[in-house]
Parts: C-alpha cells; structure tokens; sequence
C-alpha cells in the first residue's frame, strides 16, 4: 500500500488507516491510496467491513489547498466518494481532530460516521470563497436538514461531536482508543446485519424544504447582509437548493458547476491567498521554531482604560493570572468595573457562562503599588500615549521588574527602541499593539526593537496564539505597518475633501468596496480628540478635523463629529454643519471644488495604502507583502475576499498600480505619490508582491 495510506486487516474488518502530516489533507497520494484501499477490501474475501481512521492529529482537513489552481488529477474526490459510498461492505469514519470541508464530504460518503467527544466537524470552505465540492451540499442537508446545511455550509463554522451526534451526522461518541472503538463498530454493523446507509438516498428532509422555498430566498437576503460583497454565500445556496430541486446526480452536478465557478474567481483567490498568509506571518526567518521561550505564567498590565482593560481580559480568557495596575483607586475601580461589565454582557448574550464570569474575574488581581508586578513574567504597559509618560513608567518600574521579565508597551505610534533605552533591560523590551477594542480584535502587531531578544520575540508570537489573536511582527518605525500606511491612507481622504468630496460620499465608496466602515466613520468609532491631541503634540495641523474638534465634535462619544448621531443610535447621518466646514476649507485650499467619482476615492485611498505598504516592504519594517495582507483584514477591516492591499493590487497589476501613482504624482497630488522603487522594481519585471514574499521565503 502507499506510505500514506495503510490497510490491515483486525478480525473481518480491512482498517485503512490514513497518515498525511499535519493534517491528513485529501492531497492526490491519499485519494490513490484510499481508492486502492477500498478497491482491495472490496476484493478481500476475508474482509466484511472497513474502517476509515486517521494517524497524527487529527481526521481529514479537508482536500489540499495547496493544489487548488493546478489542474486536476484523477481520482478527484468524487470519484472516490463514489466508490466507497456504492461499496457493498459497510464503511464506517472514526473521527477525531477536525474534519472538515473534503474531509467531513469523505465521512459522508462513508455508511457510519462515530468521533471521540472533543472531535468538530464542518464545512469551511465558505471561507476560502469556495463552497464544499464534493458532495457536501447535497449530502449534509439530508442528514442535517436544510436550515442547519445553510448555517453550517455558509458560516463555515464547525460544530462539536456532541452536537453532530444530536443532529444525526455522528452516528455514535465514543471515548478512549478510537481505532479499537471504530473497528468495533464496523464489526457490529455486520454482526447486527445493519443496512448499508448511503446518505445519498436519505430524501426525506430535502423533500420538505422543497416546500417551503422562502427558505432560500430568506437565506439569500440574510447572508447578502451579514456576508455583504461574499459571492461564495450565495452559490452555497444555490447549491443546497439545488438538492431539493433535483435528483442527487443532478444535484452534484450543479454543485460543481457553482464549485468550478468560484474557484475560477478572485474572491476565492484572495481567501486562499489569506489562509496561507495568516498560517505564514507566525514564521520569522531569523527564529527558528526551536528558540527557546521565556515563562508566561503571570501577567501585569499598567493602566486600566479602555486599552488596558481589555488587554487584561485576553489573558483572563486563556485562564492566565493578571495583575491589573492603575495610579489610584478610582481609576482602578473603574476600569474593574467596566471589564466585569463586559463580561455580564458577553454571559447575557450567551457567549460565557456565570460561573465563566467569575472564574475569570477571579484571574484579575487589582494592584495600586509598582511592586505589584514584581511576579509577573510580562509587564504591559497601556497608558496614555505620551512618550515622557511611558519612559518615567517604565523607568519607575524597572526596579521591581524579576530578571527575565518581558516589559512591553502598548504604543500605536511611538519609537520603541527609545522607550527600551529607558529601561535596563532593552533586550526584554517589545511592542504589543493591541487594536481596539482589545479583547475583540484578533490583530496583535508585535513590535521588534533594534535589542530585542529572539526570545522575547518567540515568547510573543506563541502568547499571541494562546489569548487568541493573530501575530505579525513589525519592526519599529513612526505608526509601525498599521497606523503608518493609515496615515497615508487617511491622507488622500482628506485630500479628497478639500478637493471636492463630502465625509459620506468617501466613507460611501470605500465602504461599497467592501470595508465595514469608511475613513470618517471610524473616526467618529475611535474619537476625534485623540488625532487631535496627538497632532498638537505633534505641532500638526488639519484644518477641518481641528475645526469640529474646536466644536466639540469628538464622533460617537459626543454624538456628532464627522457625522451626527442620533441618541443610542450609531447609524452615521450626514451633517450640514460639517459640509460647510469642509467647502469653506476646500475653496480656502484650492479656490474651487469639483466632482469626485467613487472609483477616484477608491482608487487613491488604496493605492494610497499600497504605496506606503511598498516603502515599508523596502525598509524592512515588514517581513513580508502577505503579512500586511494580514495586518489590514484583521485590524482595519479591509475586505478578505479581496486578500488585503498588497494582494489587491497584484491582482490589478502592478503596471496598472504603478501608472495611476505615477499619474497623481504628476498631477501634484503630493510628494506621498512618489511611487516606492519596490512598485518600479517589480512592475518592470511583470512580477507581483506575491512573487517578492515568494522570492524572499
Ligand atoms: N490543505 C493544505 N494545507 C493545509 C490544509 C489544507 N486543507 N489545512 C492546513 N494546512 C497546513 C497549514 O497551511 C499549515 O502549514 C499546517 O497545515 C498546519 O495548519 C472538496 C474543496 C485543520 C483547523 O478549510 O482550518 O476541502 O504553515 O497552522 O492551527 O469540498 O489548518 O505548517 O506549513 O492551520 O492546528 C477545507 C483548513 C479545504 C481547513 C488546523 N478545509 N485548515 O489548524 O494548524 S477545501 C479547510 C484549517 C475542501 C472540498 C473542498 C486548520 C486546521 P504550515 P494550521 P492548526
């Protein structure tokens, strides 16, 4: 047999047992080996049954990535299912790990299906802007029914075994050696003489839903909202309505049309381009996975805003220790209470428990005095963005900080090789900047200072995984990736209002490009008075921000700001007051004001991005194109299905990119439209900053 698929026999049951490290992907080699196997036991006289296990950790992930683009090679899944669901022995899945997308289409075409209690099964290819195609849209909702099909399939979202075995996907849960059990069980089929089930047959569920077709068309406007600008949501449901339209075979059919179609597409391009972005940003060249970590059992974070509140519950939701420190009792008892109300909110909407309230509220330790953080082995600091501020803290504190300790701070913006030179461990210094909301954001952008240790790094990209966020690293520069391509971002938006433009018409493009929200309403989301102040600081000025703030108008907080809010609402209403602010400040900048298309605002607020993305890729400060792919999904909202800047504008073409800054460099829209040499370079090669991360790798 092939070295990744084994067949032995236990008594009349032929295991096949299948091993694909890391995670038994249905690459070409493993559905050879499988076909081979079925084909063999079907063969073998001494063989009744066959039991379909996984080696390492877990069953199928699904089919292999890797190999989507790349022509097809037979057998395609399929192909496979067909043989063993028209197998005349019974076929039974032992599952444990996570089988997903091809692999749970697998247990599918299989007769039985049996998985250990913490095993989840699910269909995510939704995710990779694809739908499942091999099966799965025709199979699961006859086991599941139609409405749960529709969740499962367009969310994406696996489910635990106990709840697949309620929902009839898992015949039965099993505890201890799974092998054993699913031997055991095969074996019982035969003795039992129970029927051969293929889910194919099963029509009782599909025939009721084709009875009621709101169904489908409630779907569709539901996942049109919450999937806003997604095509593959919507051909999953063409898919599944299919299954109640036509005959199985008819069925399958039409889910590889839908299948083909969206893998053909640029959405599912970019998601798949994301999922291996996202996997690759943990890896850094330099630190080899075997660099040792420092401990991380104990935790201290200084300031309990609203940063450092919710920086404290990450480490409370991963069951870690936190000393949480303010300057007085006050400002403690405040930030306490706010965190213990947000957690009363997340266990009234259901999401934790009561006693998940209190056990994590319990992990919260309230500290007024430095020598509090004398036992943690990271010290956060999450104070008020002043550099003096952060430097007298930390030097404060140095002095009850154990040796080994991490220091890091919270700094958006700051240099963090001049905050480490006030410590007397630069070595053990490192920026950590958290998005906000903290305790939401999966984003973490980790902050490498010029003494860094490679410890420390290692030690806070695995800390990032444990609280549940995604790690990138950024190397120190005014802004690091995030903030600093936003600057420029934010530059061309308001460049556009002086040109012309009102905040709804910017924020109404870019939003129908797919981002949650445009540059003015984020604003208002974040408060104005904290641009402000940093540009005081700053000594800079932008006239229209510094007016309404003169006003007042701080965004959301104050209820009017770029745009006006009305009580308890957060829905953005344009406001005259503010038109007049930005044409009187247009006509004092340019003397006129002329007509803006949504394809201008577009296109200089993304190129915008993809330009100083480009500059920070030739400095150094990014490791790669893909990990600022990953920084502007997860922490600005840039639409996934688009895969971030720099994987947006190789698929426009970096000739098409390099010609339009070119085109507002000379129109003198600014000397931020010098275009990057790395653009230059490239698109004189024909090549895309995917072909640089692949060259670097
Ligand atoms: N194909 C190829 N490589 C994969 C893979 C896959 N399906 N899944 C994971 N890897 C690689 C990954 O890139 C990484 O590599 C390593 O495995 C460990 O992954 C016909 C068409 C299973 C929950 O969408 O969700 O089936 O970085 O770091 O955090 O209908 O991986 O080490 O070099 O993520 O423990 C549907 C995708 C495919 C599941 C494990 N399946 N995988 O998470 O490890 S489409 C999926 C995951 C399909 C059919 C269709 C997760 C995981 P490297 P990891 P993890």
């Amino acid at each position: 047999m092939s070295e990744v698929v084994r067949v032995s026999l236990e008594g009349n049951v032929a295991v096949v047992s299948v091993n694909n490290p890391p995670v038994n992907a249905l690459g070409i080699a493993v559905r050879l080996g499988l076909r081979r196997a079925i084909r063999q036991a079907i063969a073998d006289d001494r063989v009744q049954a066959i039991a379909l296990v996984c080696e390492g950790r877990t069953f199928f992930a699904g089919a292999d990535i890797s190999e989507f683009g790349k022509p097809p090679t037979s057998p395609i899944l399929r192909e496979v299912h067909e043989e063993m669901e028209d197998c005349p022995k019974p076929i039974v899945a032992g599952i444990h790990g996570t089988a997903l997308g091809g692999g749970l289409e697998t247990a599918l075409a299989c007769h039985y299906r049996i998985a250990v209690p913490g095993a989840r099964v699910g269909l995510p290819e939704v995710k990779l802007g694809i739908l499942p195609g091999a099966g799965g849209t025709q199979r699961l909702p006859r086991l599941v029914g139609v409405p749960k099909a529709i969740e499962m399939i367009c969310t994406g979202d696996p489910i635990g075994a106990r709840q697949a075995h309620e929902m009839g996907v898992v015949d039965e849960i099993v505890e201890g050696d799974l092998r054993a059990a699913t031997v055991a069980f095969a074996a019982r089929v035969v003795a039992e003489g129970r029927p051969l089930v293929k889910v194919r047959d099963r029509n009782r569920l599909i025939e009721e839903a084709a009875r009621q077709p709101d169904l489908f068309h409630n779907a569709r406007a539901h996942y049109a909202k919450v999937k806003r600008g997604f095509l593959a949501p919507q051909h999953c449901i063409s898919a599944i309505e299919a299954a109640t339209q036509m005959d199985f075979d008819a069925g399958m059919r039409r889910e590889r049309e839908l299948f083909t179609e969206l893998l053909e597409s640029a959405q599912s391009a970019a998601q798949r381009h994301f999922f291996f972005a996202e996997r690759q940003a943990s890896k850094i060249p330099d630190i080899p996975p075997s660099t040792p970590r420092r401990p991380l059992d104990q935790v201290a974070i200084v300031g309990a805003g609203t940063m450092g509140g919710g920086i404290a519950m990450n480490f409370a939701n991963a069951g870690i220790p936190v000393v949480l420190l303010e300057a007085n009792k006050e400002a403690l008892d405040r930030g306490m209470a706010t965190i213990r109300r947000n957690y009363e909110g997340s266990a009234k909407r259901g999401r934790i428990s009561a006693a998940d309230v209190e056990t994590r509220m319990g992990l919260l330790k309230p500290g007024l005095q430095p020598s509090d953080v004398s036992n943690a082995d990271l010290i956060i600091e999450a104070v008020f963005e002043n550099m003096a501020l952060k430097k007298q803290l930390l030097t404060r504190l140095d002095q009850h900080i154990k040796p080994g300790a991490i220091v890091a701070t919270n700094t958006s913006t700051l240099d963090v090789d001049e905050i480490a030179r006030a410590t007397v461990r630069p070595a053990s210094v490192i920026g950590l900047h958290f998005f906000s909301p903290a305790n939401v954001m999966r984003l973490l952008e980790v902050v490498r200072g010029e003494a860094t240790a490679k410890d420390v790094v290692a030690t806070c990209m695995d800390m990032a995984k444990r609280i549940g966020k995604v790690p990138v690293l950024s190397r120190v520069c005014y802004g690091f990736i995030g903030n600093r391509m936003l600057h420029a971002y934010f530059d061309q938006a308001f460049a556009l209002l002086y040109a012309g433009c009102l905040p709804e018409q910017v924020d109404k493009a870019i939003y129908d490009f797919g981002f949650a929200m445009g540059p003015f309403a984020m604003s208002d989301l974040a408060g104005l008075d904290v641009s402000w102040r940093i540009r005081q600081e700053r000594g800079e000025t932008q006239p229209i921000a510094d007016r309404l703030c003169e006003l007042g108008r701080f965004g959301q907080k104050t209820g009017a700001g770029y745009f006006r809010y009305a009580e308890g609402n957060r829905t953005p209403q344009p406001d005259p007051e503010v038109a007049a602010i930005v044409e009187e400040e247009g006509l004092k900048r340019h003397g006129k004001r002329r007509e803006i298309g949504a394809d201008e605002i577009v296109s200089r607020c993304m190129l915008a991005l993809v330009n100083e993305g480009a500059k920070i890729l030739e400095e150094g400060i990014a490791l790669r194109a893909s990990d600022i792919d990953v920084i502007y999904v997860y922490g600005y909202s840039f639409p996934v299905y688009r895969g971030g800047p720099m994987f947006w504008a190789g698929q426009t073409g970096l000739d098409k990119v390099l010609e339009a800054i070119k085109a507002y460099h000379d129109a003198g829209c600014g000397d931020v439209w010098r275009p990057a040499r790395l653009i230059e370079r490239l698109a004189a090669a024909g090549r895309s900053f995917a072909d640089y991360d692949k060259d670097r790798a």
